[in-house]
């Protein structure tokens, strides 16, 4: 039976509170977009049961991985300068070695109250083992007696998340590989692939060298017959993958001018990416804002933002009625512009708080100045996780944050004489961590 919070004056605001938590934590989440892999695309840490580990396999997991994530990388730097530990000398490290530096300088040797630190604590907690142990050894045993494929249940449950959606960059060779190799790598139903392919709209001369490789004619300024190739490719890797969207990281330089718009990237865009996804109704994922490589010295570490231009964005809404859009942008600046494009454009969802918004703070404005803009129709978040267990706290500390915002924006209807249900609160959570991004997939 459900029951209707209604009694504006006596509502209590923190019984409110702890109820839409609870029904936060109880809703499944799709997470939309993570660099997570199943046990079939192979994993460095092989654990009990399973087959040899292989080195250069994609799925990650256990406590190295955590430790040495790309966020941690970036802040052991602050700790242990270059100067003291040159960046050749840390990337020379095995991945253990690199692990003992991190947990000691960041997590012995000061407190871990950062984001990406306490994210490892959540993590360990919530997987049943005792952050206040201290005991990186004893962490690494209780990881490498789980076995790989049976541990991703079990984090699933841990973490709320009903699927994980993959990224499958066809320009990697290591992945592209795996693809060619054995068909069914991607048939792990927990997961849903992704088609990724930066290169095709960053970086088109390298993408056609890679194409004309591959067997696809591809030339330097891509004529009728080119655009037909780039198409002939997107749909052999659609077909083979079963992507469920199709997604693209750009920097905060990209522009769309609109359809008379003769920069290569535009053509590609225009006449080979959004038809082909038009035509197999795939939305489009587009990730903007990224600075590569501001310090390449810190490698994947190393990445920076800036912002992004909110009216590319609205011009390819406009031009591409048939095309739906999902957005993230990287820069908190443009967020409050972004989610005002989403009440103009039915084709655009903004989704996650990506990457350095992934911070409470960050997240919680985001989601109000979203929510009090969009109502509930958007999808909050995302993990972006890269290693497995991630989506635990990832997952945890959001939940958290989007109850909060949600409590809140519940107790004020009730002041207004608006009742709320239970009912009303388990679909509102729903469309926000699950139906929302199905349902704009599916192109319903
Ligand atoms: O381009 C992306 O998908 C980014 O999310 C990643 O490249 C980035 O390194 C990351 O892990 C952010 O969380
Ligand atoms: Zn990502």
């Amino acid at each position: 039976m459900s029951t209707t919070i209604s009694d504006t004056p006596r509502c209590d605001r923190a019984q409110l509170a702890r109820q839409v938590e609870e029904i936060l934590d109880a809703t499944p989440a799709w997470d939309l977009h993570t660099h997570l892999y199943p046990a079939s695309f192979g994993t460095p840490l092989a654990g009990t049961g399973a087959s040899a580990a292989d080195p250069k396999g994609l799925m990650l997991w256990g406590i190295d991985e955590l430790l040495t994530y790309h966020y941690l990388v970036a802040e052991v730097f602050r700790v242990v300068p270059s100067r003291v530990l040159p960046y050749a000398d840390f990337w020379r490290m095995s991945k253990q070695q690199q692990a003992d530096h991190i947990w000691q300088h960041l997590f012995l040797e000061r407190t871990p109250v950062s984001e990406a630190c306490r994210g490892v604590l959540t993590t360990l907690q919530r997987l049943g083992l005792d952050p206040a142990d201290k005991d990186l050894d004893g962490y690494r045993k209780w990881f490498t007696q789980q076995d790989p494929n049976d541990h991703v249940d079990r984090v699933m449950q841990a973490s709320g998340v009903c699927r994980i959606t993959m990224t499958n960059d066809v320009f990697d060779d290591n992945e592209r590989q795996r693809w060619l190799t054995d068909p069914a790598v991607g048939s792990d139903s927990r997961f849903a692939p992704v088609l990724r392919f930066d290169p095709l709209l960053c970086d088109w001369p390298s993408a056609a060298r890679q194409l004309s490789a591959w067997g696809y004619r591809a030339d330097e300024n891509p004529s009728p017959e080119g655009i037909a190739e780039v198409r002939r490719f997107l749909s052999d890797w659609l077909d083979r993958t079963g992507a469920i969207y199709c997604a693209v990281s750009l920097p905060p330089t990209f522009r769309y001018n609109g359809l008379d718009d003769t920069q290569v990237s535009s053509v590609i865009f225009r006449e080979a990416v959004l038809p082909t996804l038009a035509e197999r109704n795939l939305a489009m994922a587009l990730m903007i804002g990224v600075l590569r490589g501001v310090n390449p010295r810190l490698s994947i570490a190393g990445d920076g933002l800036e912002k992004a231009d909110v009216s590319s964005i609205c011009r390819l809404c406009t031009d591409f009625p048939d095309n739906r859009f999902m957005v993230t942008l990287l820069s908190r600046e443009n967020q409050h512009e972004l989610a005002v494009a989403a009440r103009k454009f039915d084709n655009l969802l903004p989704f996650g708080c990506w990457w350095f918004l992934n911070n409470p703070s960050i997240i919680e404005e985001m989601t109000r100045v979203r929510m009090e803009l969009l109502g509930t129709s958007f999808a909050p978040q995302h993990s972006d996780a890269r290693v497995l267990e991630q989506i635990v706290y990832k997952w945890s500390h959001s939940r958290e944050i989007i109850a909060k915002v949600l409590a809140d924006k519940y107790a004020d209807i009730i002041r207004a004489g608006w009742p709320v249900s239970e009912d009303d609160m388990r679909r509102d959570a729903k469309l926000l961590l699950h139906d929302n991004f199905q349902n704009f997939v599916a192109g319903r």
